[in-house]
């Protein structure tokens, strides 16, 4: 087996529309529930203007190239393209999303484009959202429209960012709660919304690629009694594979329908649907990481209240079904994220076992908050660690025989993150802003930039 990286795997970096962009009403651009979403904590950084990606694309893709990426994972703002979610197209959008093609090829950084993450336009929350059904023909016409528009300057696509995050953590990312029964109707939707951009793809784009893109972290649990292992068996389904099954199997696996019908949900299906679900399928997967979760059995407690709210589950209650776990064999990051390197090689392992497709990671990484120095330097050391555990842990996944074709990471620049502002930072380049105050916007190249390029330049060789 092979001791080193493939000389073709893609060395990236990960970023999304809405956490960068800025520019929300600009050149015709419609509103999306993400400008819209009620905010608990008004302080953080608002994503009206964000890190301004929208204006100063240029210089963050020269940047990008510098650092030698060979691949850019990015979202298209579909309520810049119609801003109404359907009919009318906006072109100065569409022109945009151009320009921004035009530049990754000028150097040769390839587009992988994420067509949705967490932003749908506005005007279709208000017709009902993923609730409704004729949010998945909305959905149909703009994949349409994309993979002609862009088809010939992109080949790589992602569907819909983490539609399993997004449900189990409604409340963080899209500022509501979604009634149970609601929730895995929109799954529904989402999925089948999901198989026809894989058929479009592959009927458009001449050696169109496309894959999932959800949130994978394997469930473990809490102790070897059989009802915490039975506990992991339900999270692992309800979080993980309950989507890949759908995206690459075709069909709802039996430990998410018993999930489902114990909690008496009956999901609607149209009459074409069983035939989506089972004809159009992926290329590869993507896969976003971050940390593993454990779990415990939650069959006899009356005492607990059902919820969530930390992004990475680990405080999940469902009553008769699963109880976060702290883990005590991980340590934490500074945001109270569990850190887990290897567990993402067994995730990786996991997936590939059960689906047989090639891997790209698009995203992975640590949000901390970094200091700008008088010198204008970011000392990153700790994402630099962060970073050479889990790349370890990638070639040690290869080693173990998953076709792992890519690692982008979170993130490429800094961005507001979902949960917690600007001052938690992922990128590899600075962005002068805080919370309340827009600054510069000045980009400064962090420690970690020029560990991630000498990297990328050995293909993924460290020195110990
Ligand atoms: C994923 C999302 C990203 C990103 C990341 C980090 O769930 O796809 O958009 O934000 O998590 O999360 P956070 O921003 O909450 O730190």
């Amino acid at each position: 087996m092979a001791n080193e990286f493939p000389h073709d795997f893609l060395w990236g970096a990960s970023i999304s529309a809405h956490q960068t962009e800025g520019a929300y009403q600009s050149e015709g651009k419609g509103l999306t529930v993400q400008d819209t979403r009620p905010r608990e904590d008004q302080t953080i950084a608002d994503f009206t203007v964000a890190v301004d990606h929208y204006h100063r694309y240029k210089e963050d893709i020269r940047l990008l190239s510098e650092l030698g990426i060979q691949v850019f994972r990015f979202s298209l703002s579909w309520a810049r393209i119609f801003p109404q979610g359907r009919g009318k197209v906006n072109l100065k959008g569409v022109e945009h999303y151009h320009n921004v093609l035009v530049e990754l090829a000028k150097y040769k950084i390839q587009p992988l484009i994420t067509l949705n993450h967490f932003d749908l336009p506005q005007a279709l929350e208000d017709e009902g959202g993923w609730s409704v059904r004729s949010t998945v023909e909305a959905f149909r016409e703009y994949a349409l429209f994309v993979f002609r528009e862009y088809g010939a300057q992109a080949k790589m696509w992602l569907t819909i960012n983490e539609p399993n995050i997004m449900l189990l953590v409604d409340k963080k990312i899209l500022g509501k709660e979604i009634p149970l029964a609601q929730k895995y109707q929109q799954f529904h939707h989402l999925m089948i919304a999901e198989k026809y951009a894989f058929q479009l793809c592959h009927e458009q784009i001449a050696d169109g690629k496309i894959g999932p893109v959800p949130n994978i972290s394997l469930v473990y649990a809490a102790t070897s009694k059989p009802e915490d292992n039975e506990a992991a068996l339900y999270f692992n389904s309800v979080r993980n594979w309950a989507y890949l099954d759908f995206s690459c199997l075709g069909r709802y696996n039996a430990v998410f329908q018993d999930y489902l019908r114990k909690n008496k949900v009956n999901i609607q299906f149209a009459p074409e649907d069983e035939e989506v679900m089972t004809t159009h399928f992926p290329d590869f997967i993507a896969m976003n990481f971050y940390t593993t979760v454990t779990v415990e059995s939650a069959k006899n407690r009356v005492d607990m209240k059902n919820g969530i709210s930390d992004q990475q589950s680990e405080d999940i209650v469902e009553k008769g079904f699963y109880k976060g776990f702290t883990n005590p064999y991980l340590s934490k990051n500074e945001f109270n994220w569990t850190l887990d390197p290897l567990g993402m090689k067994t995730t990786l392992q996991t997936v590939y076992d059960r689906y047989h497709l090639p891997i790209i990671i698009t995203e992975n990484g640590l949000g901390a908050q970094d200091v700008l120095t008088e010198d204008g330097k970011i000392h990153d050391d700790y994402r630099i660690q962060y970073l050479r555990e889990h790349i370890t842990q990638c070639l040690a996944a290869i080693e173990a025989g998953v076709d792992l074709i890519g690692y982008s990471l979170w993130s490429a620049i800094d961005l507001i993150s979902v949960h917690e502002g600007i001052r938690k930072r992922y990128g590899f380049i600075y962005v002068d802003r805080d919370e309340k105050n827009e600054k510069s916007f000045a980009r400064y190249k962090k420690d970690s930039f020029a560990w991630y390029q000498n990297l990328i330049a050995q293909n993924g060789k460290m020195e110990v």
